[in-house]
């Protein structure tokens, strides 16, 4: 029962305002951070139970705030609408002495996928994704919590991978020498780059293609899922979330650098999906969007190396290396992004439309 006992779930659940009857609890080894339990009925999968990581996120409550003011934009005709079951005493979560937990339904015959081949299913992330923020674009970004704070700043992470060098074992900085020269030659190319200019929007913030969820029968897109990190941020973050996910055939953690690719007609079909909505970025914005596809998988590299230099504890792992590995992965894809950047922009520029004003 992953690492909670089947009795504590179900006492979990209880507190929880469902009709009582017998559920199947199953662990979902899913994210690097919560963990996950799909509730099931005698017919079919009905709920998604997840405890909601304390060490990670501090602010339990702005974080579900965030959420709750989310999910009342995010529901249309083409845009699946998800649940909090609230608690018996009306509360969107539960906080008992393992932590705080959280219950939401389940869309029935739906889907994840880590990577695809199919522009079909990349074209549809892309319009679900712009779908997203074409519904959430007159939220008030004041409404929403910094759960944690410049979550995807550069200079932060930078700050944060100094420290870990300066303190990091020796045997660890030198198994991550090359990364570590990766790394400050990176940050010299992706500073040049003036992003702070640019329109704040409320963003999903973790926008990678597993946390969109398609329709079993006919893979259209019908939602984004795991809404933790909802809060401000700069639309060229979730664009350049999905894009290293997407266009990218292997997975995240990929150890063999060969099969890291970056696919052109992926591509073009994920920014052809987003301008299947009506307009809603700015030329600015336009313009920014391919530093996405290189900074998003920069910055996730540079986290998971600093973990690693700080003996792995935010994300967690499976084996010694992991963090290394996903960090050589992400850093050889910031480096394919980035030989593909005049051809990024080339693209989007031509595909889409600023908003009119
Ligand atoms: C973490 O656990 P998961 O997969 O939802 C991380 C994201 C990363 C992701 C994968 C709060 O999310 O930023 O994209 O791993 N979330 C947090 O690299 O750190
Ligand atoms: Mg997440």
């Amino acid at each position: 029962m992953g690492i909670h006992s089947e009795d504590r779930l179900k006492s979990i659940l209880s507190k929880f305002d469902l009709v009582e009857q017998e559920y199947v609890i199953n662990p979902l080894n899913i994210g690097y951070i919560n963990d996950t339990y799909l509730i099931s009925d005698r017919v079919a999968p009905k709920y998604i139970l997840q405890r909601v990581n304390h060490n990670v996120f501090k602010d339990i409550d702005g974080l579900m705030g965030n959420i709750e003011n989310a999910l009342r934009f995010l529901c249309a005709n083409d845009y699946k609408k998800i649940e909090l079951i609230s608690t018996f005493l009306g509360k969107s979560y539960l906080e008992d002495s393992t932590g705080f937990w959280r219950l939401m339904t389940y869309l029935e015959n739906s889907t994840t996928y880590n990577t695809t081949t199919s522009t079909k299913i990349a074209f549809e992330a892309g319009r679900i994704i712009g779908k997203f923020h074409l519904l959430l674009a007159d939220a008030d970004v004041r409404n929403y919590v910094e759960t944690i704070p410049q979550f995807h700043s550069l200079q932060l992470r930078e700050r944060q991978f100094q420290v870990a060098l300066s303190t990091a074992n020796k045997e660890r900085s030198e198994v991550a020498n090359e990364a570590i020269l990766f790394t400050k030659e990176m940050l010299k190319r992706l500073k040049a780059f003036n992003i702070s200019n640019l329109p704040v929007r409320v963003c999903h913030n973790d926008t990678k293609f597993n946390n969109v969820l398609f329709s079993k029968k006919t893979n259209t897109a019908l939602c984004l899922i795991d809404l933790d990190t909802i809060m401000k941020g700069y639309f060229l973050y979730d664009f350049g979330d999905a894009t290293r996910t997407i266009v990218n055939m292997a997975p995240e953690d990929e150890q063999e650098l060969s099969k890291i690719t970056f696919e052109r007609d992926l591509f073009e079909s994920f920014v052809n999906g987003i301008a299947a909505n009506e307009p809603f970025l700015t030329q600015q914005e336009l313009d920014s969007l391919h530093i996405g596809t290189v900074l998003m998988p920069f910055l996730h590299g540079i986290r998971a190396l600093t973990d690693y230099l700080n003996n792995d504890i935010y994300y967690k792992v499976t084996y010694e290396n992991q963090n290394l590995d996903r960090c050589l992965s992400l850093f050889d894809f910031t480096e394919k992004a980035h030989n593909q950047m005049d051809y990024m922009q080339k693209v989007i520029l031509k595909v889409l439309k600023p908003i009119k004003h």
